[in-house]
């Protein structure tokens, strides 16, 4: 029972099990699983696939000769064990020529090699078989705002961004393009810090179709929102690409907790989601085992992801199944109100008969909703007594 298997799409990043434990405070306390370990390690637990940074697998000053290597090893891991890799993304963050961003930094010359750099990264996640492209502007932002325009720096992302598709479609890769939105974390505030932001963004783009989001639950908390509401968001809009999950205190530093281990009521509700509507992507786990973890811890905390979503899904079939709640449902939402001759739909019979619409304002607004039952019956429902 909530054993995973390759069918459940499960993936992990290299840089989540490879994390060695360390912080801005502290050093590694363990030894990070390399990606050759990492594929064995995922492919035993019932991981579908991996994902990574060009330089979570290649070092950023690798030769040719080393790069050739790392990846042919890496490749024979995959092939042993059949996992794949399902979405590849760029480290922007890390080397310090990113300090101020790499899209919308000031200087032409690092906008330039930011470029470079993520169209390498698509060359190599497509001889991997990628087919989504996550872009995360972990330093596209600014802590003093006179250095740095915002409304060029859109621009200037955009440009960014239509320049990787025109890429894209060039050598018929195929990719679709996932922006992951922060609000903060390295930088004090990152451009577009909500996925609703990157849904704006996204509508201005020359080829709007090929990108798509990467939401974070522990992004969308750390900026005070509901996560769910986010993932729906995007889900209705065609956009969800890809999704990373994890969880985290609000108003904390970035956490990066282990999938359900803090919110999980909205954990629940996100599982819903996915599962009511049939999201077909990836279910990436973007979370990190805690620094008190050894090896083994790290192997815990991969399983427990897995396992908790497993048992979420379970818990979903029971509450839609459930007599009471769905009797509940049927009342709250299921109600057959004719309203003649309107139908929410503008046309002038419709305008006129909702000009004409008798609306008893004091008995609806008198009505008991029941939220306080059907809360408690959800709530039943994961604490496992129903
Ligand atoms: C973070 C981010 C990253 C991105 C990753 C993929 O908080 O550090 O979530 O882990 O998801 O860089 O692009
Ligand atoms: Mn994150
Ligand atoms: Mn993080
Ligand atoms: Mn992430």
């Amino acid at each position: 029972l909530f054993v995973p298997k390759k069918e459940d799409r499960f993936t992990f990043g290299l840089w989540t099990v490879g994390n060695p434990g360390r912080d801005p405070f502290g050093l590694p306390v363990r030894e990070g699983f390399t990606p050759v370990e990492a594929v064995h390690m995922l492919a035993e637990l019932g991981a579908y696939g991996v994902n990574f940074h060009d330089n979570d697998l290649v070092p950023i000053d690798a030769t040719p000769a080393e790069k050739e290597r790392i990846v042919r090893e890496f490749r024979q891991a995959l092939e042993a064990t059949g996992l794949k890799v399902p979405m590849v993304t760029v480290s922007l963050f890390t080397d310090p020529i990113f300090k101020d961003g790499a899209f919308t930094s000031n200087d032409p010359r690092v906008r330039a090699y930011a470029i470079r750099k993520t169209i390498e990264s698509m060359d190599l996640g497509k001889e991997l078989g990628a087919e989504v492209f996550v872009l995360w502007g972990g330093r596209e932002g600014a802590e003093v705002d006179a250095g740095k325009d915002a409304v060029d720096s859109m621009k200037r992302y955009r440009e960014a961004v239509n320049y990787l598709c025109e890429y894209s479609l060039s050598q018929n890769y195929g990719y679709k393009f996932a922006l992951e939105a922060k609000p903060n974390e390295p930088r004090g505030d990152i451009y577009l810090p909500t996925t609703g932001a990157m849904l704006g963004l996204i509508a201005t783009l020359d080829h709007p179709e090929m990108v798509g989001v990467n939401p974070e639950v522990a992004h969308e908390r750390m900026a005070g929102l509901n996560f769910y509401h986010a993932a729906a968001q995007a889900l209705e809009a065609g956009k969800l690409f890809h999704i990373d999950l994890n969880d985290q205190k609000m108003g904390r530093f970035d956490q990066d907790l282990r999938f359900g281990s803090d919110g999980i009521k909205e954990a629940f509700f996100l599982v819903k989601l996915l599962e009511d509507y049939n999201y077909k992507g990836m279910l990436h786990f973007d979370a990190h085992a805690l620094r008190t973890e050894d090896r083994q811890g790290v192997v815990e905390f991969a399983k427990g992801n897995m396992r908790t979503y497993l048992i979420l899904k379970e818990k979903v079939k029971r509450f839609n199944a459930d007599p009471d709640i769905q009797a509940l449902l049927a009342e709250i939402n299921g109600r057959k109100l004719d309203l003649p001759g309107f139908d929410f739909k503008y046309s002038p019979e419709s305008l006129q008969a909702l000009r004409g619409m008798a609306v008893d304002r004091e008995t609806i607004g008198a009505e008991g909703l029941n939220y306080e039952k059907l809360d408690q019956l959800t709530m039943e429902i994961i604490m496992g007594v129903r």
